[in-house]
């Protein structure tokens, strides 16, 4: 093996005849000829062949020395695109970069063309991603386990301001980063009986399918390490049925197939209907039971005694969609192996860790026993024998606690008693999960809930994205704090100095341009560098109040508007991200930001001072080129419903300033970056709480709020909807009546913390040194400190370089 701490050699006319190579030989054609689709994929195939060899060498290594491996479940794992991440790890960028040119191509419009994988859609499986490649940089053994969704979540776009769902399309051009595993391949049961042979239960599925597996390797910095993201995809076990066919009934002769295949079409299909929540409840056992068949596998490969899998298997369920992980390995261990009940629960509990990233009711799942009971008989009688387990070896639990209570079984409840580690993803967000959600599991196990607060990875997060800022932190600290993020602190020490913040405004400056320039190009709508970018870009959701974002564009509009003359700072308020198809209230506000876009754009009265951006389709590579661009970091949340945050960490680390709520992994962010560097503002949790209890708190905060009923009564009489005047009362009656998430309460608020925003931006030094010290302060944020704290607390396991 070579050394692993040199960055790969090859000079660039080996490269370029490498690229050739498999322009001829895997593509098939020749340089006159190639497309730039063919370019990208000789060049991905020519970095790819640069992975596969630490790849093989780390997967050898693990074999050989008996490592334990991290097995990391879950449903959505957004990588966005490869190429660059892959590019940049092995330190072939700018190689590659040379070696096209010398062929008339362009790396970064190669890049570009790559699409993303649409295999997420917020945070957890952003979360999943960074965590892959942290592992992959630390020789942390490592699988991940997910499904190989062929239409992702979905494309979003915009109609008369409204969105549009469309099917992701990004495997209908060819993966060159997977590979396709026909050998690994295993038998998934779904409904069916359960028979009692011998005293022993046998499990006959009325249906099955095949997950075959898609290997991707992931590697880590400088290519020292690679590990593989294992993705499924649902095949039928029978391909054609024979008989229908030669019967003339075409269409039902591939019925197999098609029911199969619809196992790994999409991500999050709509659960409203009964069939939707069935082949969600399918989705997630398929990918649970593959993983575990697979790991099971590979352990007995060289192993024999079941009972010291957890001396070699750390499984971490990525929130509760694989929280069948619990019972499907009890019943692997119980059915297949003849170990006794008690035992297998144990057994499956030591290799078993849950991670909680929500607080929402409505995203913890509960299925009815019902529909448990019909799509897996089996494992509903693993799920009450693991229930009736723990109520003994718990005399004093009170009786609401089971897992199984009300005809349902609570998919929370099942993975916290199943794990051996339940962990939170920011320290108020952990208080939180003890004190409301499981207080009573955390009584009886004390020690069982941990923190471990998210971070990303500065590879791509810095790194990629931001190439300005990179080599200024190079040339200021020196090299090696790519792997080594607490050395940002290094920047500190710099800040006093004239010539340095000149160059961090000047790297900013350069993103910014970079950014209006794609804004521009997506939009139509051109954003002017030297204004203030506000961006908020997240899911929509209505904790995460876009809604106040753009009730205060309103009232900004309306100030510019009614004192033209005063000093009003340049405002670009940038937005991106998609509603769940199924939220009405969420669609709504997509539909009111495009709405004001189009007036306050459109407004020659305006003067450019306000400007409205919402790109459609926000995904890993928008975010990009927006997050280095950033000046203001939105992060206005009701307090004690963001479990972390993640955009709020990366926006921070490119030197925005955040205005926020004491909520999730904020309030650690303003500790780190320090409370005189970001914008605080808002009710904490416990105000919340208290405020809700008066009946009539955004009735009050509305009575008090001259501002709000202003733009309260723009909205009524239908300002930004005259083709439809009432488009909005439903948004402004749930403000009067229904205000929840508290938008109105902390409106007033959020106009002071925005009042205080321009003023800083007024004296551009200050802001400029602000920024900086948040990008010095922030490397806690590193996605390897979270992973090097995992690796201690959760999964016990070593690295192996
Ligand atoms: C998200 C949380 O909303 C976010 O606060 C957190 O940073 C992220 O997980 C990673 O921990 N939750 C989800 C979800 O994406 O689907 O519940």
């Amino acid at each position: 093996m070579r050394d692993q701490s040199e960055p790969m050699q090859i000079d660039a006319e080996t490269f370029r005849a490498e690229i050739l190579r498999h322009l001829t030989y895997s593509l098939g054609t020749d340089p006159d000829h190639a497309s730039t689709h063919d370019w990208r994929m000789a060049l991905s195939l020519t970095i790819r062949d640069r992975v596969v060899e630490p790849w093989f060498a780390s997967t050898r290594q693990t074999w050989e020395q008996d490592r334990k491996r991290v097995y990391y479940l879950s449903m959505e794992f957004l990588i966005g695109r490869v190429l660059e991440d892959a590019a940049i790890n092995l330190g072939l960028r700018d190689i590659a970069a040379e070696a096209l040119e010398g062929l008339g191509q362009d790396f970064a419009t190669l890049a570009d063309a790559e699409p993303d994988a649409a295999l997420g859609n917020g945070g957890l499986g952003r979360l999943a991603a960074c965590y892959l490649e942290s592992m992959a940089t630390l020789g942390c053994p490592a699988y991940g386990y997910g499904i190989r969704y062929e239409h992702g979540l979905f494309r979003q776009s915009f109609d008369h301001g409204r969105q549009v769902e469309m099917p992701e399309n990004w495997l209908t051009v060819q993966n060159p980063w997977e590979f396709d595993r026909v050998e690994s391949a295993y038998t998934i049961g779904f409904k069916g009986h359960v028979e009692v042979i011998d005293g022993r239960s046998v499990w006959h599925p009325g249906e099955t399918v095949i997950a075959s597996a898609h290997d991707m390797p992931v590697v880590g910095w400088q290519g020292r390490w690679a590990n593989t993201l294992r993705l499924w995809a649902a095949k039928p076990t029978t391909l054609l049925d024979l008989d229908r066919f030669n019967r003339g009934d075409y269409t039902a002769a591939a019925e197999p197939e098609t029911l199969a295949r619809t196992l790994s079409r999409v991500l999050y299909p709509d659960d409203t209907t009964y069939a939707g929540k069935e082949l969600r409840l399918k989705q997630e056992f398929f990918l649970t039971s593959a993983a575990l068949q697979d790991i099971l596998r590979r352990y007995l490969a060289t192993h024999s005694d079941l009972r010291a899998l957890p001396d070699k298997v750390a499984i971490q369920m990525n929130d509760t969609h694989p929280a069948l992980a619990g019972p499907e390995l009890v019943r692997l261990l119980v059915d297949d192996h003849g170990i006794e009940m008690g035992e297998a629960i144990g057994i499956a509990r030591s290799c078993l860790g849950y991670t909680n990233h929500t607080l929402l009711p409505e995203a913890l799942e509960r299925w009815s026993t019902w529909l448990m009971g019909n799509v897996l008989p089996r494992h509903m009688q693993i799920i009450e024998a693991i229930d009736a387990d723990h109520a003994k070896a718990h005399p004093d639990r009170p009786a609401h606690v089971g897992i199984v209570a009300q005809n349902e079984v609570k998919m929370g409840e099942l993975a916290f008693v199943m794990a051996d580690k339940v962990n939170g993803v920011s320290a108020l967000h952990t208080e939180l999960v003890k004190k409301n959600l499981f207080p009573d599991l955390d009584r009886l196990h004390p020690g069982r809930i941990v923190n471990q607060t998210n971070g990303v990875t500065p590879r791509r997060w810095i790194r990629m994205a931001n190439p300005a800022l990179s080599r200024l932190i190079t040339e200021t600290v020196g090299e090696g704090w790519e792997s080594d993020l607490d050395r940002l602190a290094g920047l500190e020490s710099h800040v006093e100095d004239a010539g340095f913040r000149d160059a961090f405004a000047a790297a900013k400056r350069a993103n910014k341009e970079r950014a209006a320039d794609w804004l521009a190009d997506r939009t139509g709508v051109q954003a002017d560098p030297a204004a203030l970018f506000d961006v908020q870009v997240k899911r929509i959701h209505e904790y995460k109040r876009q809604l106040l974002n753009i009730l205060q564009t309103i009232a900004l509009w309306k100030r510019i508007r009614e004192n033209p003359d005063a000093d009003h700072v340049p405002v670009v308020k940038i937005f991106g991200g998609k509603s769940a198809p199924g939220y009405a209230v969420a669609k709504e506000i997509v539909n009111l930001i495009n709405d004001v876009a189009a007036v306050v754009n459109n407004d020659s009265e305006v003067r450019g001072l306000l400007k409205v951006i919402y790109p459609a389709n926000y995904n890993v590579s928008m975010a990009e080129v927006v997050i280095p661009a950033a000046d203001l970091s939105e992060q206005i949340s009701t307090a004690g419903k963001e479990a972390s945050g993640t955009g709020n960490m990366k926006l921070s680390l490119n030197g925005a300033l955040t205005i926020g709520t004491l909520d999730g992994a904020n309030v650690e962010i303003r500790e780190r970056v320090g409370a005189e560097n970001f914008f605080l503002f808002g009710l904490t949790a416990d105000q919340v709480i208290q405020r809700r209890k008066d009946a009539l708190h955004s009735r009050h905060a509305i009575e008090a709020s001259q501002s709000l009923r202003d733009v309260l009564q723009m909205l009524a009489e239908g300002v930004f909807s005259p083709d439809q005047p009432d488009r909005y009362h439903g948004v402004v009656d749930r403000i009067w009546h229904h205000d929840y998430f508290l938008v109105a309460d902390d409106f007033d608020a959020y106009e002071t913390a925005q009042a205080q925003v321009a003023d800083l931006w007024r004296t551009p030094d200050e802001w400029v040194r602000k920024a900086a010290l948040n990008t010095a302060r922030m490397g806690f944020f590193s996605s390897d400190r979270a992973i090097r704290g995992y690796m201690n607390d959760i999964w016990r396991t070593e690295p192996a370089i």
